[in-house]
C-alpha cells in the first residue's frame, strides 16, 4: 500500500496535477528543492528531502537524495523483520512510490555548441540510483519515469485503496532498467564519441563503443523466409515522416518483407514531396526495388502511370503515395492484388473502397523529411555504421557535359529518373519519360547488364524508349552501357561521371548526338 511518495522531476510537465491526485489520495509527498518549490508554489503540503536528511542539498545539487533516509526507504523489504527493524532503529520510514525524470542528458548533447562542462553536469546520479533502488524492490514500490503511466496507476490505486499490484510494479520496474541502460549508454557513446579526452571540443559521430537502443514494436511469425524468427524495432523517438511512425488502418499483421518494402517505398516517393512535373508521387515497390514510380496530376493518374511501367511485377507489390489516397485512386488500386497501400492519409471513400478488401494493409503515415543519424548493416560478427544518403543534387551542382545541351523537357525527365534511380539497388539504370518510369534495370553485377535488362523490361511492357532520359546510379565504367542505353532509344543520360574513361564516355555521347549530364554524386545501393 502506498503511503508516501518521493517525486524528484526535471522535465516537471504534469506533475502538479499528478501530485494533487496523490494528495487527495491520501499519500504524503516528498520532493527535492525545484520539485517541492513547485508543488508548495501550487499550495501542496510537501516534505523538503534536505529536512529528511537533515543535510543541505549540495555541491550544486550533486548530492540532493544520495542517503540512507531515502534508499533505506527504498530499498528495505516489507517482509522482512530485520529489514523493517533496522529502519525503526535508525528513524527510516518507508517510501513506497518514486517518480522520476532525469537530468536530461540526450537533449542536452545533441545541442549544437554544448560544452563538455554542461554535458557532464546533466549526468544524473541521484536519480538513477533512486530509480534503480526502487525498481529492484519493484515487490514494495512503484516507480514512475514516464507520465504516461501517471493515469493509469492513479486509477489503480483509486480502486484498490491505494494498492499497485505485483504485476503493475515489475512492468513499470522493466521500463526503468531499460530506461537506466538507455541512459547510461547515451553518456558512453557521448564520451567515447570524443576525439581527444583532452580536447572536449572535437567529437566524432561514430563513438569507440556503441550503446543502441530500440523499442519493440511487434514479433513477426517470421522473417525475411519462415525459418527464420523475427521482430521489428523502432527508434524510441523516430525522426517526422519515419515508416516507424505508421498507423496501421486495416489488413493482416505486418510482415518482416512487408515492412522492409513498405520503407523503400515510403522513403522513395518522400523524396517527391515537392515533386517536380506533378501534384502527386506513386512509387510501387517489389523485392525491394521500384518498379514503377510516376508523378500525375492526382493520385489517380500517379497510380496509372507507375502501374503501366511494369504491370506482372506490380502484381502484389507495395504502393506508397505522397498525397492523399482518394476514392478514385482506391477504386483503380482495388482492380490489382496488393499487399501494403501506404499514403499520408485515406479519404472516407477510399476506406469504405478497402474496408471490402480486408487482406489489404493500410498504412497512414504523417509526411516530414527527417532522416535516420545512422544506416546499419549488420556484417558478420559486426555492424557497418553510416550516416543515410540523404543527399538530393541541386541543379545548381549538375555540370552538362556533351555538346548538345538538354532541352527543358530532357532536363525534367534526367531529374526525375536521377531521384529515382536513387531507390533502385545497384547497379540501376532507369529510363524515364513524362514524369513516369519506362524500364527499370536493378541490382545487376555489370551495369551494362542492367542497361540491357531495363531495356527488356520496358519492351515487355510495350513502352517505348524513345526520346527517353536514362539515369545510372553511379558512372559508366566503358563506353558500352552508354552505347546500349542509346540504341534503347534514350536522348539524354544523366549520371555521376568520375570514371577513369568519362573523356571516352562524353565522346560517345557527342557521337551518339545526345544530351550528357554530370551530377558529380554517387547513388549506391546495395
Ligand atoms: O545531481 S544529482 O545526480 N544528485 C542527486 O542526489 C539527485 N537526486 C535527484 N541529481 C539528483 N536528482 C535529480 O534532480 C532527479 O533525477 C531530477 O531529475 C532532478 C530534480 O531536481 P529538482 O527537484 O531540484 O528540480
Amino acid at each position: 500500500m502506498i503511503r508516501t511518495a518521493l517525486l524528484s522531476v526535471s522535465d516537471k510537465n504534469g506533475i502538479v496535477p499528478f501530485a494533487k491526485a496523490l494528495h487527495e489520495q491520501g499519500i504524503k509527498l516528498i520532493s527535492t528543492g525545484g520539485t517541492a518549490k513547485l508543488l508548495a508554489e501550487n499550495k501542496l503540503p510537501v516534505v523538503e528531502v534536505s529536512s529528511l536528511t537533515k543535510f543541505p542539498e549540495m555541491l550544486d545539487g550533486r548530492v540532493k537524495t544520495l542517503h540512507p533516509m531515502v534508499h533505506g526507504g527504498l530499498l528495505a523489504r516489507r517482509d522482512f523483520p530485520e529489514h523493517m527493524a533496522a529502519l525503526k532503529e535508525h528513524g527510516i520510514d518507508t517510501i513506497d512510490m518514486l517518480v522520476i525524470n532525469l537530468y536530461p542528458f540526450n537533449e542536452t548533447v545533441s545541442r549544437e555548441n554544448c560544452s563538455f562542462e554542461d554535458a557532464v553536469e546533466n549526468i544524473d546520479i541521484g536519480g538513477p540510483a533512486m530509480l534503480r533502488a526502487a525498481a529492484k524492490n519493484h515487490q514494495d514500490v512503484t516507480v514512475l519515469i514516464s507520465p504516461a503511466d501517471y493515469e493509469p496507476v492513479l486509477a489503480e490505486m483509486k480502486a484498490n485503496q491505494n494498492v499497485v499490484s505485483y504485476k503493475t510494479n515489475l512492468s513499470l520496474a522493466k521500463k526503468v532498467f531499460a530506461h537506466t541502460a538507455q541512459y547510461d549508454g547515451a553518456i558512453a557513446n557521448y564520451l567515447s564519441s570524443l576525439d581527444d579526452a583532452l580536447d572536449h571540443k572535437a567529437r566524432s559521430a561514430y563513438p569507440d563503443t556503441l550503446h543502441l537502443a530500440f523499442e519493440k514494436v511487434q514479433e513477426m511469425r517470421y522473417g525475411e523466409n519462415p525459418h527464420q524468427s523475427a521482430a521489428f524495432y523502432k527508434d524510441i523517438q523516430p525522426v517526422a515522416g519515419a515508416l516507424a511512425n505508421y498507423k496501421q488502418l486495416q489488413g493482416k499483421e505486418l510482415s518482416y518483407n512487408n515492412i522492409a518494402d513498405a520503407d523503400s517505398a515510403w522513403e522513395c516517393v518522400k523524396s517527391f514531396a515537392n515533386n517536380a512535373g506533378g501534384a502527386a508521387a506513386c512509387v510501387i515497390i517489389k523485392h525491394a526495388n521500384p518498379c514503377g514510380v510516376a508523378v500525375g496530376v492526382n493520385a489517380l493518374e500517379a497510380y496509372q502511370k507507375a502501374f503501366k511501367t511494369d504491370p506482372s511485377s506490380a502484381f502484389g507489390g507495395i504502393i506508397a503515395f505522397n498525397v492523399p489516397c482518394d476514392g478514385a485512386a482506391a477504386q483503380e488500386i482495388s482492380k490489382q492484388f496488393v499487399e501494403v497501400l501506404i499514403a499520408p492519409s485515406f479519404s472516407d471513400e477510399a476506406k469504405a473502397i478497402f474496408a471490402a478488401k480486408q487482406n489489404v494493409r493500410l498504412l497512414e503515415i504523417p509526411l516530414g523529411d527527417g532522416f535516420n543519424t545512422f544506416d546499419f548493416k549488420r556484417v558478420g560478427g559486426g555492424l557497418l555504421v553510416q550516416s543515410p544518403d540523404a543527399k538530393n543534387v541541386l541543379e545548381s551542382e549538375m555540370r552538362v557535359v556533351s555538346k548538345r545541351l538538354p532541352t527543358p523537357s530532357e532536363m525534367n525527365d534526367m531529374l526525375f529518373a536521377w531521384r529515382v534511380a536513387k531507390f533502385v539497388k545497384s547497379n540501376a539504370i532507369v529510363y524515364c519519360a513524362n514524369g513516369m518510369t519506362l524500364g527499370i534495370g536493378a541490382g545487376q553485377m555489370s551495369r551494362v547488364d542492367s542497361a540491357r535488362m531495363a531495356s527488356i523490361k520496358a519492351e515487355n511492357a510495350g513502352l517505348s524508349l524513345k526520346g527517353s532520359a536514362v539515369a545510372s546510379d553511379a558512372f559508366f565504367p566503358f563506353r558500352d552501357g552508354l552505347d546500349v542505353v542509346v540504341n534503347g532509344g534514350a536522348s539524354c543520360a544523366i549520371q555521376p561521371g568520375g570514371s577513369m574513361r568519362d573523356d571516352e564516355i562524353i565522346a560517345a555521347a557527342n557521337e551518339h548526338g545526345i544530351a550528357m549530364i554530370f551530377t558529380g554524386t554517387r547513388h549506391f545501393r546495395h
